[in-house]
Order: structure tokens, then sequence, then C-alpha cells
């Protein structure tokens, strides 16, 4: 149906499945298909990326569009690789176009099944893959839509209010090469040091599929457990509980509980570990008995901090048992897994699809990887690799999903030894997660000198008050912080920045 929404002296005629209904911060649409006419010609576009590693950020409407580029395995581990245009500017679950004086005209999505927003010089659009959801549309300054978007999916979706607190965690230092030796060292010399967690990052289990103490855990995972809450931390662990590789325990024998492709075999969902993997297929009452059982014993290992990470694997497109749509899909099984875990285990996604996981996950990644190197040399023009410029861009660009879990920018950086990264780009990493209000490392103590000791408890002691006075300015603890030019790729930041 034809229909004109009015914003003031702003008419923006619109094609939509059926009547919007106003709410006192915008207007709430019909699923189904939504076109709207804008008249702001070329001008900025938001897109957003599907999972915590998809690139998301302002261009314009003749400018390039943000994504994945010529690289369809990293696509596919990335994004949603099955709706990029690498064309035409579109992204998941929300967008916006940038009209007079900071407004912006937003539409997102208010539930599941792979909605899609894209926009030209002419018309901003909505579709999905199932026409389940209603969308929220609304006008406004640019940040008070944004906070009228995410407070509207909250009371959709849900908000939970555990925090995770301060976290440390082994993989931006170690990367897989971890023991239970190592780990011990490594938590003892933190003692003292004012960490909430000790997560445990992948290297633990013998194979991504298989998560049961790997043979650099001799003692078991419990023993670890126990040593890490003796220091005075809460015990966190990574697992990737949708994925398998395929030389696993779970591919190997039982390849029917994966998700297949048209033939009946096991569809490759992504990779890394130098291998494709496949994904366990939820809708299975097996998988789901399996689940509990994973979930059931790292929490009874002691482990109450998880890292879920790969998650996006849940909700690729492919064949599975039940005939429900892949996002219904990974939604169903990440309730089941917050439903054996109970509301007291903190939840951080990874990898995981942004909107499908609100009020589910305590936390949730926004970008991709940091790395102790301010670009990555090798994957040039790919916003999703390992780097800490992408990894600030991508978060950045999402702070306004605050309102809806904690959001994890990534690991930041007080070492100077092995790393790249020069003093005002750690202070930059160091600024955007106290900013995105959540505060990790993967430092360890002896990596340190003693300034950067220092330095480390000072950043984890200081509560921070946090407020957003522009697209990309903040003001922290009362300072100015202006990342227009760090995220445009024009500077590193200019040196008063280490003061
Ligand atoms: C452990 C790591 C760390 C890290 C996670 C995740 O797009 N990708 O292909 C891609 C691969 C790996 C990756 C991120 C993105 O790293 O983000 O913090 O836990 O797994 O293996």
């Amino acid at each position: 149906m034809l229909h004109t929404f009015t914003f003031g002296d702003l008419r923006i005629p619109a094609n939509l499945a059926g009547e919007p209904t106003a709410t006192s911060t915008g207007f709430v649409v019909p699923a189904g298909p939504v076109a709207l006419l804008h008249p702001f010609g070329d001008t900025g576009f938001y897109r957003h990326g599907w999972n915590s590693w998809s690139p998301s950020g302002w261009t314009t409407t003749d400018g390039e569009t943000i994504g994945i580029k010529n690289s369809p395995d990293r696509l596919l581990t990335a994004d949603d690789a099955v709706n990029e245009t690498p064309h035409l500017h579109s992204g998941s679950g929300v967008g916006a176009i940038a009209g007079p004086d900071g407004t912006v005209l937003l539409i997102g999505t208010l539930g599941l099944g792979n909605p899609r927003v894209g926009a030209d010089r002419n018309t901003i659009w909505a579709r999905s893959e199932t026409d389940e959801a209603e969308w929220f549309v609304t006008f406004g300054p640019e940040q008070q839509a944004f906070a009228d978007y995410a407070a509207i999916l909250s009371e959709r979706l849900g908000r939970r209010s555990q925090r995770a607190g301060r976290v440390w965690s082994s993989w931006y230092s170690y990367y897989e090469g971890i023991d239970e030796e190592l780990v011990a060292r490594t938590v003892a010399d933190l003692t003292g040091y004012p960490f909430d967690v000790f997560q445990l990052d992948d290297g633990w289990e013998p194979i991504v599929g298989d998560w049961t103490a790997g043979p650099d855990f001799p003692s078991g995972m419990q023993a670890t457990a126990g040593r890490i809450a003796e220091a005075g931390f809460r015990p966190g662990l990574w697992l990737a509980p949708m994925i398998a590789l395929p030389d696993s325990t779970i591919a190997r024998e039982r390849p029917d509980l994966l998700v297949q492709d048209d033939a009946g075999r096991p569809l490759a969902t992504g990779y890394n570990w130098n291998s494709h993997y496949y994904s366990l297929d939820t809708t299975q009452r097996e998988v789901q008995d399996h689940l509990r059982e994973v979930f059931e014993r790292v929490t009874g290992w002691g482990f109450s901090y998880l890292k879920l990470d790969f998650m996006y694997a849940g909700a690729v497109t492919g064949r599975r048992h039940q005939d429900v749509h892949r996002e219904t899909a990974y939604r169903d099984a990440i309730s089941f897994i917050r439903e054996t875990v109970g509301d007291d285990v903190y939840l951080l996604g990874c990898g995981v699809p942004m909107i499908p996981s609100i009020g589910v996950f305590d936390g949730a990644r926004v970008g991709p990887d940091v790395g102790p190197f301010w670009d990555n040399a090798e994957r040039v023009g790919d916003p999703s690799g390992v780097g800490a410029w992408n990894s600030i861009v991508d978060s950045v660009n999402r702070v306004w999903l605050k309102d809806v879990y904690e959001v994890d920018p990534d690991a930041v950086y007080f070492r100077s030894a092995r790393n790249l990264l020069d003093p005002v780009e750690r202070r930059l990493l160091q600024d955007v997660a106290a900013i995105l209000e959540f505060k990790s490392t993967s430092d360890p103590v002896v990596w340190l000198h003693e300034s950067e000791r220092a330095e480390l408890r000072q950043y984890l002691t200081e509560t921070s008050t946090v407020e957003q006075t522009g697209r990309f300015t903040f003001r922290l603890d009362g300072r100015e912080v202006d990342l227009t030019a760090v995220v445009a790729g024009e500077s590193r930041s200019d040196t008063s920045y280490i003061g």
C-alpha cells in the first residue's frame, strides 16, 4: 500500500505491506517489503554488517560500498554471504541515510529472518528472507534515532543486566600455544591485579568440535578452573559450539548431525585453522542433547563466563532437519544454551549475528580481531581482517548497540614488547574500549615493563564517565576524544592524544 510518512515538514512517500502504527519515537511498519522515497539525493548511508566481524560504517550513496570484496571464503565467515550486494549499498538488520543538520532516516528490523536494508540517491528500502518481522522507521537527530531503535529492539528481544567486568584473555598473547603450566604461571602473576575474569581462549581443546581437555591440559579443565578461582578471578572459557572441523569426532562419526548441502553432504560453512569447517544442525534432538552435555560439562568444571565463538555458523543457509528459517534455528539454539547454563553464567558472543543475539547474550564482540599492528598488510582493503584499525572502525560504528547488550571491541594492549603498535595507537585502543565500556587485555604481566604494569592497573581501576557528543566524538572523563580522522583513515590521531 502507498503511505506518506510525515516528520515535521518532511514528507516521505512509501510503499509498505500494511498500515504503520505511530509510537512515541517513530513508526512500526508491518512485516514485508518496505520502500521509501527520500529527498536527500546522494548522501551518507550507514551500513550494518551481519555478524561481529562484519564491516559496518558510513559511506555515501555515490561512494564505494562497504563490505568484504573478492574473497568468498572470508565473506562466508565474516558476513551474510548470500545477501551481500557488492555493487549496491546494503547491510543487515538496520540502515540509515543522512538528512540535513545531523538528522537521519533510519529503518531497522524488529526481529529475525535475515532482514536487509539498502539505499541509493532516491530510495531507502528494506526486505528480508521471510517477511516475518516488523520494521521500525524513524527520522531525527542521528544519535537519538539509533537510541530509539535500540530501545524498541530491547523491548522486543530483551536485555540482560549482567556485566562482564574487566577481562584477561589468553588469545592476543599466547594464541593457541596454551598449556596448564603456562596458564597457572600467568594466573599467579596476575594475582592482585584488578581483573574480574580470567578467560582461556582457543587452544585448550584437542580439536574444534571436541569440547574435552586437550593433551596440554593433562590434569583436566576443572583443575585449571580451580586455580583461576583460587587466584580470585572468575574462570572463563572459549568454545565454538556450533561448528566442527572435519577431523573432529562428531564430524567423523556423525556427519548426519551437520547442516547439509543440496546433495546431502556436510556443507562447508566457514574457514579458519587452515580448513573449512561444518555447522551442527541444531534443529535435531540429538544435537540439542549434545549441546546440553557440552554446556553441563564446561560449567561443571567451574567456568561461569563463556566466550561462544563462530556462532554465525548456526545461522547459515543450508539444509536442516526441521524446516525453520536459519535465524530462527539460531535463536532457538542460543535460547536452549541459555536455558541449560542458567542466568548466572555470562555469555559473550563472538562471530554472532548481532540482532538475533539480543536478549540472550550478555555481551557481544562488535568488530574484527585486534592485532599488535595497525593495519593488515596481507589483507589491505578487507575491513574484516585482523588489525587495530579495522577493529576500532567497526566497534566505534556500533557503539549504539551498547543499549542492547555489552559491546566488546576486543582486547587492548599495554605492552611495548612483541607489539608494532606505538603509544598513540595503544592509547587509541584503550580509549575506544573505555568508550564502549568493556575493558580486556591479553598482556601477561611478565611481558610488561614496570611503567606499563602501572598503566594497566590505573586503566582497570579508573571508572570512566562516557558521553557521546557526535558521530565519532566522545567526552571520556571530561576529556574530548575525537575519532573522526582515525575512522576516516586520515590519521592515527595527532600526538596530543598521548598528552
Ligand atoms: C580463536 C579466535 C579468538 C578471536 C575470535 C576468533 O573472519 N574470520 O575468518 C575470523 C577468524 C577467526 C577469528 C575471527 C574472525 O578469531 O574473534 O578473538 O577467539 O577466534 O580461534
